[in-house]
């Protein structure tokens, strides 16, 4: 069996929103018909797969009646259980319907915010039905243009109080969900609460019960603020706070491209894998991103297949790079293996009288290189394959 054929212990994972998207943008109609949520399930299955994730409105509409309701619900149950594939994920939809407009844990509208934990409660129901572990927070109206209009600090006390009731009904209900707290820096606001990873993490701190929720962050959302996502990644698992990911590509200073995963910035996609496979990341590895415009219904699996291949090959490539002698003498020279070493150790009077007393040499220290051109090099040649 290939190195590249992703199986369900690789853990991959999409959304019904991903491989299900239509091809509509802020410019064009739709290019592809709707999929039925049960067939895009065995689809997943079929192509190696292991979870899928729902908005609450992708799968039940709506509209739907309570009778609607429970067969589709069924419906869905049958194709998870016959193709094995697990509800890895569950969300819900507070930003499409216009009554979002102004925010939804933010709006400036009492009952708009309300309406919203309503509308989250019964999502959460619906994911721990499926036995989702994890349930994402993506706040894309919760922002604003007119910077007037929206206190930030009320806003995020706001937010704060919709989280902190949600743990107490998580908690309530004796579900076990985890919260992921999704950042983005704008779009389709001018500009979005908990705009990065770092905002992300220091206002978990500031919830009641921090210890049930971290982080869901998004390539193409770090890389949309200029940001070194895989920084920002290492960051939340320093925090203890990586609980879920959203993998796809960006070109760095566009709109949210949500391309399949690798599509660009192959070096950035090599340092995640290489972190997340390091890392002892044993959670969901999951792709928000959408097939390109142009595709029709088959092309919607070359790019799933994509996303999954491309990681796999780039977990292939951190094999390579770990097994590779030329590689860990320029790691050697560089002085990576010297940071993994304490600097001082734990503080004590007499090595902070020692550290003061000692004659340090700076120009000495400044004589030697750090062979990172070199280093550098050998990723790249890894990378394109001519090593
Ligand atoms: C939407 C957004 C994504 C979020 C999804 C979860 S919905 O597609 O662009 O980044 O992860 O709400
Ligand atoms: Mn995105
Ligand atoms: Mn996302």
């Amino acid at each position: 069996m290939s190195a590249l054929t992703p199986r369900p212990e690789h853990k991959f994972s999409f959304g019904l929103w991903t491989v299900g998207h239509r091809g509509g943008d802020p410019f064009g109609a739709v290019t592809r018909s709707a999929q039925d949520p049960a067939e895009i399930v065995r689809r997943l299955g079929s192509i190696g797969a292991w979870g899928v994730s729902f908005h609450d409105d992708d799968l039940i509409p709506p509209e739907a009646t309570s009778s609607e309701r429970r067969a589709i619900v069924a419906r869905f149950r049958k194709a998870l259980d016959e193709s094995g594939v697990v509800v890895s994920m569950a969300t819900q939809n507070l930003f499409s319907h216009p009554a979002f407009k102004d925010g939804a844990f933010t709006s400036n509208d009492p009952e708009v915010r309300r309406y919203a934990i309503a509308k989250t409660m019964r999502a959460i129901d619906l994911g721990a039905e499926f036995g989702a572990p994890i349930h994402v927070f993506w706040g894309g109206r919760e922002g604003v243009e007119a910077a007037a209009a929206k206190p930030p600090i009320e806003a995020l006390a706001r937010y704060r109080e919709a989280l902190d009731f949600l743990c107490g009904y998580v908690r309530d209900k004796g579900y076990g969900t985890r919260f992921a707290l999704e950042p983005k820096p704008n779009e389709p606001r001018g500009d979005i609460f908990l705009p990065t990873i770092g905002h992300a993490l220091a206002f978990i701190e500031t919830l009641d019960t921090p210890e049930i929720v971290g982080v869901n962050p998004e390539v193409a959302h770090e890389t949309m603020a200029g940001l070194s996502f895989h920084h920002g990644v290492a960051q939340a698992i320093d925090a203890g706070k990586l609980l879920h990911i959203d993998l796809n590509a960006q070109k760095i200073g566009r709109y949210d491209q949500d391309f399949r995963f690798g599509a660009e910035g192959i070096k950035d996609a090599f340092f995640l894998v290489q972190l997340l496979e390091r890392s002892g990341y044993d959670g969901p590895r999951h792709f928000d991103a959408r097939p390109y415009r142009v595709e029709d219904t088959s092309g919607i699996w070359d790019f799933a297949t994509g996303c999954m291949r491309n990681y796999l090959a780039l977990a292939e490539k951190a094999r390579q790079f770990d097994a590779d002698d030329g590689i860990a003498a320029a790691l050697d020279e560089a002085g990576v293996n010297d940071l993994a070493k304490p600097t001082v150790g734990p503080y004590t009077a007499k090595l902070a009288k020692s550290l003061q007393e000692r004659d340090f040499d700076p120009d000495a220290l400044a004589d030697r290189g750090y062979a990172n051109d070199q280093l550098d090099q050998l990723v790249i040649e890894l990378l394109l394959g001519v090593r």
